[in-house]
């Protein structure tokens, strides 16, 4: 822990944060920013942040006294993929929405999770493509009302939790921003792992989400967090039907696995074993 008082401006560009007022990205950075410090990090120099398309991808970049790179609408994750194979020993951190990670770039997360890539991913969880005005999102709860879902959404939300558990990733959270705690807590976890580490933040967007379904502000929407969360252990006595709607919380894998740096240097290791060089 770092004895220097904790600030946000220490590891912030003196530019203004786009986020419309109550928006829960401004939760997020400070959970990631006081997880950073907590650590003991002074600066975010030895950090590269690859982000996408939306406004959770505008957390890092260029707010982020740091490296960050800017992609194209789910993209982050193969540039990370190979930002951390050239670099290893940077910490590489992707920021994204459901949309950028769970939407477009869902093949990417899924394939990065299997190959246990020594990263962190924060996925902004707000339900909706907010940036873009409100769309219905692979994560949009069932039967919400958005712009292209006027008489409520007729598919069930994509459990992204699960299925990086499912794809191998070493480490993986959700919390919500009511959590604050707790999900400053899964970061330093997620960022000492070794391996794959993804972390769900189910966050307001009282802008394109909460006002189309009776949730207007800040408070509407993290009252209405509170109520929905289920911790993991109390989930596991309650049946599927019972857990329509709610958002389970909690820490769902802490498995140290062979990442896929290590994999790599293991095959190299047995290829050149032998092998004379002038
Ligand atoms: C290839 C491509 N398709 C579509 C878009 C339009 N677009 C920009 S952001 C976005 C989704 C934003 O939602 P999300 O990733 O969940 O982030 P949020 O804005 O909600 O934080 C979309 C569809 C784009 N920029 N590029
Ligand atoms: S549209 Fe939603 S996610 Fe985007 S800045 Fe506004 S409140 Fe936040």
């Amino acid at each position: 822990m770092s004895t220097e008082e904790f600030s946000t401006r220490k590891y912030l560009r003196d530019i203004s944060l786009p986020f419309c007022p109550g928006c829960g990205n401004f939760t997020i950075i400070n959970c990631f920013l006081r997880a950073v410090h907590e650590l003991g990090y002074e600066d975010l120099r030895n950090f590269v942040f690859c982000s996408g398309i939306g406004c959770a991808s505008w957390i890092p970049s260029p707010h982020f006294e740091a490296d960050t790179i800017h992609t194209t609408h789910g993209r982050s994750v193969p540039v990370a993929t190979g930002l951390k194979l050239v670099r290893p020993e940077l910490n590489v951190v992707v920021f994204g929405g459901d949309g950028d990670l769970v939407g477009i770039g869902l093949g990417h997360l899924i394939h990065a999770a299997r190959r246990n890539l020594d990263i962190t991913v924060i996925m902004v969880n707000n339900m909706i493509y907010g940036m873009t005005g409100g769309q219905v999102a692979p994560t949009t709860p069932f039967k919400a009302t958005t712009t292209t879902t006027p008489y409520g959404s007729f598919e069930h939300p994509l459990d992204a939790t699960r299925l990086a558990v499912a794809a191998g990733a070493s480490y993986v959270a959700r919390w919500t921003t009511f959590h604050r705690k707790q999900m400053k807590e899964a970061i330093k976890d997620g960022l000492k792992m070794k391996g794959f580490a993804f972390i769900e933040a189910v966050s307001q967007c009282p802008t394109a989400f909460g006002r189309r379904v009776g949730l207007k502000t800040m408070k509407d929407m993290l009252t209405w967090l509170k109520e929905n969360s289920v911790p993991r252990d109390e989930a596991k006595k309650m049946t599927e039907s019972e857990l329509v709607g709610k958002i389970v919380v909690g820490e769902f894998a802490r498995r140290r696995l062979p990442t896929l740096t290590e994999n790599i240097r293991e095959v190299i290791g047995g290829v050149t074993k032998g092998v004379k060089t002038s």
